[in-house]
């Protein structure tokens, strides 16, 4: 089933980072849509619960260089 998430994430510092994410997040197994905002630290992210899910993405996000909060 299709799922949306908002999460909020820490240590983006510029546009760059806001790019990075995004790609880093729509580069991951199960994810539809991702849309970060740098201003709103956040990042909105429409999945597929059976191929992800919550945790998974924490870990993406975290491999990008980037932390959930
Ligand atoms: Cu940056």
């Amino acid at each position: 089933m299709k799922k949306e998430i908002l999460l909020s994430i820490e240590g983006m510092h510029c546009p760059m980072c806001e790019k990075n994410l995004e790609s880093a997040l729509k580069e991951t197994e199960g994810v539809k849509k991702a849309k970060v905002s740098l201003a709103g630290k956040t990042a909105k992210v429409t999945f597929d619960d059976t191929k992800t899910d919550e945790s998974k993405i924490s870990a993406a996000v975290a491999e990008a260089g980037y932390k959930v909060v």
